[in-house]
């Protein structure tokens, strides 16, 4: 997998390469990052790659020159065909299933701004698909690119190791995890659940699928939305919120 990032800061999106899963995955070949600094295409006195925006307003836009021989610079570097997408608050939600489609190409270019945003002919000739994090709001798109980076690159074959990929991920069976727990058994007063100390795997399993669905219906209840569940499933979250509204009748006992 090769990913190329457009960004005026190439050291800080390098940093996910440097650490934990996508850092091995980097070190073996699996991952191959490269990077194309705008700032390297200005070729004014002052190597600028801002300016004012038209029509007034505070803040930069990034020039779409500089910014534009870049892009042509990386898609050089990438295989064939490989798309070109922008982050950009104005993006379409960034999501697992996106991570699964970016994970199954040879390749992809990530365009990280800075400033207000890039000029709007770039994203009209360059950009195949604006991306966007979330409703929150981030200095850049660099962090927004190494998150993008770390959550495809984790999907590679072979990029994690066997603990963790016989592990089915949150979010790819479409629910939240299970709570999770280690030694000791008690710590400040506070016990492991019964069941996980059972040594009954069955009952164990349950317990889980029926943690996971209950937490996704009380947190995350769009994940439930869209989905079919089994009857066993129906059941499994009628008894948790049973147990729930049995908690809350008991609170001060
Ligand atoms: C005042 C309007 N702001 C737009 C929402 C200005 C602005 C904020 C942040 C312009 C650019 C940025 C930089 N953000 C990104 O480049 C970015 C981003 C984000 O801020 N939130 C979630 N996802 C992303 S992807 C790229």
């Amino acid at each position: 997998m090769r990913i190329g990032v457009v960004t005026l800061f190439p050291e800080q999106v390098s940093a996910v390469a440097e650490f934990g899963v996508v850092g091995r995955a980097a070190k073996r070949g699996l991952l191959e990052l490269e990077f194309e600094n705008p700032r390297d295409y200005a070729l004014d006195a002052h190597r600028t790659v801002d300016d004012r925006p038209y029509g007034g307003g505070p803040g930069m836009v990034m020039r779409f020159e500089p910014l534009a021989a870049a892009i042509l610079a990386l898609r050089k570097r990438l295989p064939e065909g490989a798309p070109m997408l922008a982050l950009s608050p104005q993006g379409r939600r960034f999501d697992q299933a996106m991570a699964e489609r970016l994970a199954a190409l040879e390749g992809f270019g990530l365009v990280a701004g800075r400033y207000e945003g890039i000029d709007e002919r770039i994203v009209e000739t360059h950009v195949d698909e604006e991306l966007s994090l979330g409703d929150f709001v981030v200095s850049g798109g660099e962090l927004p690119a190494m998150l993008v980076t770390d959550a495809v690159t984790r999907l590679l074959p072979g990029a994690l190791g066997d603990a963790e990929s016989a592990n089915a991920d949150s979010f790819s069976a479409g629910l939240l995890d299970h709570p999770h727990y280690t030694r000791p058994e008690e710590v400040d007063g506070l016990r492991v659940p019964e069941v996980l100390l059972s040594g009954d795997h069955q009952r164990i399993a349950r317990w889980r699928q029926q943690q996971a669905l209950g937490r996704t219906l009380r947190r995350r209840p769009d994940l439930l939305e869209g989905m079919e569940l089994t009857a066993e499933q129906r059941e499994l979250l009628e008894e948790y919120l049973e147990a729930k509204h049995h908690e809350q009748n008991h609170r001060s006992d």
